[in-house]
């Protein structure tokens, strides 16, 4: 592989070379940070980048780098960018690639790898594998650039498959020849240019925009779904209009929570269940009918309920049932629309029907909201995030990184968010291993404090990231809520060998001394107040901190919310009091003897 930059003897003085065109053409297009793992044949692209001007965040694993800069595509709208070397650094990549275009953000994932001759022919490169037919399947748009002179071109070409139409991650292949390459400087200049309007407006047609609004004037009980799509496109104050001026209730998805702020007194969160089943016209806003909203049917929606399906792309239409009225279109400009032909054509829900949500809304809180104010210990996952929501809910322009089942699910439930995009999670998919490199994507991106809330599982997918987080002083407050498990602590080895369960982790683990090992500042908390004190410390001191939150074994259920989704073994295979067992396991975690 030939990667030694040429340009310091005379006869190379006019010359540049592939890693500074690579450099120049990402800072042409103001993408001036970069995420990475370093090594042959990339090492100099991050050296280079950092002389350059680019922040380069090293991270620990190159699934963490992606994500982090999955982050601040989601964010900021503009592709992140990480860097991998080549074979067993470009597979770690490959599943933070396939999970920024599950989730529709757009990164770009910039790879080292062998000479084409040598992969081509099998020879056995070091770390050599054919990367461009591996990434395609992950990717939503893969190139690979073998000439020097195609640089600014690939990069451009990445960045506009990245964000237009569903945003998504595209994969660079640089074969180290071609970081190698030289080319006259002022060719490369002449070079380098800006990529034209990447995400270019889509406007629906008028006959469109006419047919939803018509079946919208039609609902008796219309609602309006916000999904993280609407979040992704910026259109705050579009959203925020077209829910204010219908008067219709509305619902957000996870990391749409803060389009609107949580506290609105059109969110019909307290009242989802009863919302879904009863709309008759709901209306989709960058949000797709995927497992999350159980595909649009079945016992969880009204049987005769119609879609108004506002997204940007049209084989998202139809994906699992009819669509009354697909409306095709980029969401800014579709609300916009909307707006402008309610201001025409007013539309009001009949008042009626927000007032009944209010009310089921109003005695659901009360039910629920002793939970998150006891004083029980060892806590629970209510009363843990119920103060950790006292300190977010005095400082609204936290970010919150969120990754667990139930520290993710009650966790969504309990803490409000007031401002858009400052929560990650899971995502579509639900994925362990998120949380810290979000967190990190977010405090990089934004240099805004950061809680990052973690299941004790969840946190041993990416816990390394704590020395990240202290080498770059960067104003993350980690919280690991401990339950001694996976979902919970208590679950009984079904067999007889004495191991601990499948699910069983360390209850009594110290997670915080990890971040004092890197210089941060660690806490363990065992009560509610505990949590709140060292949570708000956290945050005000915008260092490194980590409190380690000693919950009960019994707190949580098996798989959080989705209990449902986990197939059952057949009955009648389960041997001696297996099936009894199993089932308590999932209902109640009575199960320690
Ligand atoms: P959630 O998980 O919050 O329900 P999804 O990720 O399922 O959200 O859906 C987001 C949808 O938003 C995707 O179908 C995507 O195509 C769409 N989308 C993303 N950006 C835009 C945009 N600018 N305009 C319209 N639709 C968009
Ligand atoms: C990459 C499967 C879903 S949720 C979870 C796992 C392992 C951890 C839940 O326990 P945690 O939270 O974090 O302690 P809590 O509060 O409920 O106890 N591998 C990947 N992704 C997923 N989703 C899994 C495994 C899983
Ligand atoms: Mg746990």
């Amino acid at each position: 592989m030939s990667t030694a930059p040429t340009a310091t003897t005379a006869e190379n003085a006019n010359l540049t070379d592939g890693f500074h065109v690579l450099v120049q053409s990402l800072l042409k297009n103001h993408l001036d940070r970069m995420y990475g793992v370093i090594g042959i044949p990339v090492t100099d692209v991050a050296r280079i980048a950092q002389a350059k001007g680019i922040r380069y965040i090293g991270l620990r694993h190159e699934s963490d780098a992606g994500n982090a800069a999955a982050a601040e595509g989601f964010i900021t709208g503009k592709p992140g960018v990480y860097l991998t070397v080549s074979a067993p650094g470009f597979m770690n990549g490959l599943i933070p690639l396939k999970e920024a275009t599950e989730n529709g953000w757009p990164v770009i994932m910039l790879s080292g790898s062998s000479s084409r001759e040598l992969i081509d022919l099998g020879e056995g490169d070091y770390e050599g594998l054919d990367q461009l037919n591996y990434a395609k399947p992950f990717a939503k748009a893969a190139y690979r650039v073998d000439k020097v002179e195609d640089i600014p071109l690939v990069v451009a070409r990445a960045i506009r498959a990245a964000c237009s139409g569903r945003p998504g991650g595209v994969y660079i292949d640089l074969p180290g020849d071609t970081l190698g390459q030289t080319v006259a400087q002022d060719v490369a200049e002449s070079l380098l240019y800006e990529v034209n309007d990447p995400a270019p407006a889509q406007l629906p047609a008028p006959s469109v925009i006419e047919s939803a609004m018509e079946l919208l004037a039609s609902a008796k009980k219309p609602l309006i779904y916000i999904g993280k799509g609407a979040a992704y496109a910026q259109c705050d104050d579009e959203v925020r209009q077209f829910v204010e001026s219908t008067g219709a209730p509305y619902l957000a998805m996870s990391m749409a929570k803060g389009v609107l702020p949580d506290d609105h007194p059109q969110n019909a969160a307290s009242d989802r269940g009863m919302t879904m089943r009863e709309a008759d016209v709901v209306v989709l806003l960058g949000a797709r009918l995927n497992w999350m909203l159980n595909f649009g049917k079945g016992k969880h929606w009204n049987e005769n309920v119609k879609f108004i399906q506002v997204d940007i792309d049209p084989t998202e239409i139809d994906n699992s049932r009819y669509i009354a009225a697909p409306v095709v279109g980029d969401l800014k400009s579709t609300v916009e629309l909307f707006n402008d032909y309610l201001a025409a054509h007013p539309y009001k829900a009949d008042p009626a029907w927000l007032e009944a949500i209010q009310a089921d809304s109003a005695k659901n809180n009360a039910r629920f909201s002793g939970a998150e104010t006891a004083d029980t210990v060892p806590m629970n996952h209510y009363n843990a995030l119920g103060a950790i929501k006292k300190v977010t809910d005095a400082n609204h322009d936290v970010y919150i990184a969120n990754e667990g089942a139930n520290a993710l699910d009650d966790c969504r439930d309990i803490i409000d968010m007031y401002l858009p995009r400052h929560r990650l999670d899971c995502g579509t998919w639900g994925v362990m291993g998120v949380g810290l490199p979000y967190a990190i994507g977010a405090a990089a991106t934004t240099g805004r404090p950061v809680i990052s809330i973690h299941g004790d599982s969840a946190f041993g997918f990416d816990g390394m990231e704590v020395e990240t987080i202290c080498r770059y002083n960067l104003p993350v407050t980690v919280v690991v809520l401990n339950n001694g498990g996976i979902y919970r602590g208590d679950f009984k080895n079904l067999g007889t060998d004495g191991d601990p369960s499948p699910l069983t982790l360390s209850a009594c683990a110290h997670y915080e001394k990890l971040m004092e090992a890197f210089g941060g500042t660690g806490y363990y908390a065992t009560t509610p107040a505990e949590v709140e004190k060292y949570v708000a410390e956290g945050v005000a001191s915008g260092k490194p901190t980590m409190v380690c939150c000693e919950l009960s074994i019994h707190a949580g259920k098996e798989s959080g919310h989705i209990t449902y989704l986990n197939p059952q073994p057949v009955t009648g295979l389960l041997v001696g009091n297996e099936q009894e067992d199993l089932a308590e396991h999932r209902e109640n975690g009575k199960l320690v003897d």
